[in-house]
């Protein structure tokens, strides 16, 4: 089941999520409307609070060739273990801001540990989009979009046209 993508400003997205303490069914359940959800955007990359969970849950696939297989990723409690000194730009966007990008400097490389799906402890090192994706995801589950990186005049510009947009999608 496709689930609503909350959008900026939000007070649900400002929130620190909470860790989860078992993997439920419901919360199987939520993963799998979380990657519909954002296969359906079409998004890389979607975290619970997007959809107006509190729960430390993010959901990635950055495999972007054409034909290429998927690999749905499904991460409780992920934790960024090492992160490298060297940084990459990339031109960010978020399911929750539609329609903006902006460059964002980020380590180019990060450990990440979590808990997959049946409980299980998972640490894989993550470089170029998929590890742009992953500290992106995490930032949310810790309230932080990506235009907090970004100079306070030019977040708050964007900030505006989604308050706009979201006036406007209310009357449509
Ligand atoms: O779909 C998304 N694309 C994207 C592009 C560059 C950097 C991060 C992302 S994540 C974003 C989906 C989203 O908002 N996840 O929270
Ligand atoms: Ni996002």
């Amino acid at each position: 089941m496709k689930r609503k993508i909350l959008i900026h400003p939000d007070p649900r997205l400002k929130k620190v999520c909470e860790p989860v303490a078992d993997i439920s069914d419901e919360l199987r359940r939520l993963a799998d409307d979380m990657l519909e959800t954002m296969y359906d955007a079409p998004g890389i990359g979607l975290a619970a609070p997007q959809v107006g969970h509190l729960d430390r849950l993010i959901v990635l696939d950055c495999v972007k060739e054409e034909g290429a297989a998927p690999r749905p990723l499904v991460m409780f409690n992920p934790e960024i273990k090492a992160a490298s000194d060297e940084v990459s730009v990339y031109d960010e966007g978020c399911l929750s801001i539609p329609d903006q990008y902006a460059e964002v400097t980020r380590p180019r490389e990060v450990e990440v540990e979590w808990l997959d799906r049946d409980g299980n402890l998972q640490r894989e090192t993550f470089d170029g989009l998929w590890a742009t994706c992953v500290q992106h995801e995490i930032d949310h589950l810790n309230g932080k979009l990506f235009i907090d990186y970004l100079k306070p005049l030019k977040r708050q510009m964007i900030t505006r046209k989604m308050q706009k947009l979201k006036r406007e999608m209310a009357r449509a």
